[in-house]
């Protein structure tokens, strides 16, 4: 494991983001206040989730969010990443937390950056649907309309690529459907939303825009043709689905052939220009062919007809999710991205980049920031225009389908009385904001 080296860390340029990223199913609670998400949905069925929670009332964060943003402002963060439910937007009264939200945050000096969907779908809407696409856009604008005054930056979706494949493609989230490569349209469908979206925040006038797409590495098993063929199709669903579309207009590898509806013209729409990506970073995947039985990354079975298998990065780390700590692997991916997109990449933001660790005395989790943040660094001084860094995440939460087992707060929470207590991280991260001016 990289360890904190004590060393200051190198200065980040002038006017760079710093912040901390959450979501709203994972820490509002109040869900007797809005109507149901599919998460509900899929939380309510026995088996669903590891511990048998539900986030029902996961941080109050709706009725503690003060407390929240005093902690933000104790931290020094100059931004926080949170996402607006679309199913409290649509609940009578439900937009009122996000101005007062908003408010809060202006106040203390903390500018707001709202995702507009983070996987918390309204029950009864599905993204099989070409009509959620032009469902979301009038979403995005009721939300735009009334917080546009004060927010200026923007974020459409979180992560479309987690939420197709372990959604709908593998049944390990909600809505729990397992259609392996059936799923496609629910990519198309996103993307679409996302295009629609940007055009319907432009209309409100917006002009700082992105997407948080999850990223990464991918690392052939061997050299054998047959491990590099599957870690490249592997990196196509990664790396190249969700990114290509909106940064080229155009599917990689064919795939376009197997998405439905006028593709051509919903790709001109995919394809409104951003003016900014945003990359959630937290590992690399080493993939090789087909094993013929199914095969496990961090808790997730692949199953075996996939045409790859996730094979053990050795030698490394883990975190407590078993997930592999490879900073480097993020100056990698920003570089990689670079050579290949070159001017077509607008400015990059690490939208998300953490880890889950337990304990108040969290020096993993330290370390862990510590070399991702000199890793941030090394892409900046290779020429890849950076512009912002968020940790995952400012309070332990909902993490999915794992319930609450896994932390990975900059403060942890007590999930029995919801007492919020800053980890030996989190003035670690002060610390730094503080040096960094
Ligand atoms: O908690 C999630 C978040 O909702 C999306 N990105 C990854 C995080 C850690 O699993």
């Amino acid at each position: 494991m990289a360890t904190d080296t004590g060393d200051p860390l190198p200065r980040f340029p002038a006017g760079f983001l710093w912040g901390v990223s959450t979501s709203a199913h994972q820490i509002e609670g109040a869900a007797e206040l809005r109507g149901p998400s599919v998460w509900d949905v899929f939380t309510a069925e026995p088996g669903r989730v590891k511990d048998g929670s539900t986030a029902a009332v996961a941080c109050d964060h709706y009725h503690r969010y003060p407390e929240d943003v005093a902690l933000l402002a104790g931290l020094g963060v100059n931004a926080y990443r949170f996402s607006v439910s679309w199913p409290r937007v649509a609940s009578p009264g439900g937009l009122d937390f996000y101005d007062r939200l908003v408010d809060e945050l202006c106040a203390a000096g903390v500018r707001p950056v709202p995702t507009l969907f983070h996987w918390d779908l309204p029950a009864g809407l599905d993204w099989l649907e070409r009509d959620t696409a032009a469902r979301f856009a009038d979403h995005v604008t009721v939300v735009a309309d009334r917080l546009g005054d004060r927010v200026t930056k923007w974020i459409t979706l979180n992560e479309p690529a987690e939420h197709t494949l372990l959604g709908h493609a593998l049944g390990a989230h909600a809505p729990g459907r397992r259609l392996l490569f059936d799923a496609l349209p629910v990519a198309h469908h996103q993307l679409l939303a996302h295009g629609l979206a940007v055009r319907a925040l432009r209309a409100a006038g917006a002009r700082d825009i992105g997407i948080a797409n999850s990223h990464g590495p991918t690392w052939p098993a061997s050299a054998d043709p047959d491990d590099v063929a599957a870690a490249g199709f592997y990196d196509t669903l990664l790396n190249r689905l969700f990114a290509e579309p909106v940064l080229l207009g155009a599917y990689p590898d064919g795939l376009g052939e197997l998405m439905p509806g006028d593709v051509a013209a919903d790709l001109r729409v995919i394809a409104e220009p951003l003016d900014w990506y945003g990359v959630n970073y937290y590992a690399p995947t080493r993939v090789g062919a087909p094993l013929g039985t199914r095969s496990e990354f961090g808790g997730l079975a692949i199953p075996a007809e996939l045409p790859f298998s996730v094979r053990e990065i050795g030698g490394r780390a883990l975190t407590d999710f078993g997930w592999p700590v490879v900073p480097e692997g993020l100056t990698e991916l920003l570089c990689g991205f670079r050579d290949r997109y070159g001017d077509r990449l607008p400015p990059i933001v690490i939208t998300e980049n953490g880890c889950s660790y337990e304990g108040l005395d969290d020096q993993e989790r330290i370390a862990y920031l510590d070399a991702h943040l000199r890793a941030l660094h090394a892409a900046l001084e290779a020429g890849v225009d950076v512009r912002g860094y968020f940790v995952w995440s400012l309070l332990d939460n909902f993490e999915w389908a794992e319930g609450y087992a896994r932390r990975f707060g900059l403060v942890h929470v007590d999930h029995d009385t919801l007492e919020r207590t800053p980890k030996a991280s989190y003035r670690w991260f002060r610390d730094v904001l503080r040096a960094q001016g």
